[in-house]
């Protein structure tokens, strides 16, 4: 069996499996001590299972990284089981799915949109900002009509049967108030390494639940949920996007590695400032941290317990706890 096969295979029985304490590569691997293994994607959450393998797919498809970031986080935007991510996620307090998300590689080229409705697939659109426009980042409107120019499919404005339950729900109390790991749970922030150390990032999302008509999280602005700088490694982030913008949390990541920090040691003191710029609320806000340096080195961090993501390689698929301040 090629290994080609073999990693869908074991992917698609569930590639999580990893047995607690059965070596000290395992232990390695956790902490993210494993070098030079490419390529290599890391995606927040669970759904970075399915995502890592489509874009393993797409890179050997078409040899290109940023091909790759794109192709996996589209799985994600089309999971209906997942609510933070795509049209299919909560909507903000009007009842409105707006949706956030940036692109970016390692040679500076990036592009993001914000603030968007009914597009299916926001981070072709901001790969298509990157590409096509003069720009970095379009929002609302404007990106709906530049979707519309570019032959983006425009989506009926209605809310899933699982986000309209919810909405409906919530709006008995219409309390905004997210609650760590559950609601802000799902955005996917990808980042990914070709065999030849080339990097690119994606990172895409619906934002908080119940948010402000308007409001912008950290997805789409570069350096907040997403940074890559081919001289050095790559960052994303999940989480409240508030306590990550204030920190500028991915570009932070970056130059920490630039200074000679390795990814972990870089996203531990990523959350350490943050923690300390959002002190009072610390207690409701989780937000996790993934980087990748240039040796392929890893790194995860997060403020509390239950951040987890997915690390692919064409070997194997992972699902690995990361390690949290509190
Ligand atoms: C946001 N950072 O809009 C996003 C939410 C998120 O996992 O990451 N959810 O603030």
């Amino acid at each position: 069996m090629s290994q080609r096969r073999k990693f869908i295979k074991q992917s698609l029985l569930g590639s999580a499996i990893f047995i607690p304490g059965v070596s000290q590569a395992f232990t390695q691997k956790k902490q993210g001590l494993v070098n030079g293994e490419k390529p290599l994607i890391l995606s927040t959450w669970n759904h970075g299972l399915p995502a890592n393998e489509a874009a393993l797919k797409k890179l050997q498809e078409s040899g290109s990284i940023v091909d790759a970031v794109e192709a996996g986080v589209k799985d994600t935007e089309l999971d209906l089981e997942n609510l933070s991510v795509g049209l299919q996620g909560l909507p903000d307090r009007e009842g409105i799915t707006t949706l956030d998300a940036s692109i970016m590689k390692g040679d500076g080229s990036c592009g993001s949109v914000a603030f968007v409705r009914q597009v299916k697939h926001p981070i072709s659109l901001a790969r298509a900002v990157m590409e096509k426009t003069p720009h970095v980042m379009l929002a609302g409107e404007g990106a709906k009509q530049f979707a519309i120019a570019e032959g983006f499919p425009i989506e009926e404005e209605i809310l899933s049967p699982k986000a309209a339950k919810a909405y409906e729900e919530w709006k008995k109390t219409s309390q905004y108030k997210p609650v760590i790991n559950i609601e802000n749970h799902d955005t996917i922030g990808m980042i990914g390494m070709d065999a030849s150390g080339k990097l690119a990032g994606s990172c895409t999302t619906s934002g908080l639940a119940y948010k402000m008509h308007g409001r912008v999280g950290d997805s789409p602005i570069i350096g907040a949920g997403l940074y890559v700088d081919d001289e050095v490694g790559a960052a994303t982030a999940t989480g409240l996007g508030e306590s990550i913008i204030r920190i500028c949390g991915s570009f932070l990541i970056v130059e920490l590695m630039r200074q000679g920090r390795t990814p972990q040691e870089a996203c531990e003191e990523a959350v350490r400032r943050l923690i300390a710029k959002n002190k009072k609320d610390i207690k409701d806000i989780q937000a996790g941290f993934l980087a990748i340096n240039k040796e392929g080195q890893i790194g995860a961090f997060a403020v509390h317990p239950g951040f987890n993501f997915a690390k692919g390689t064409t070997q194997e698929n992972i699902l690995i706890d990361s390690k949290s301040h509190y």
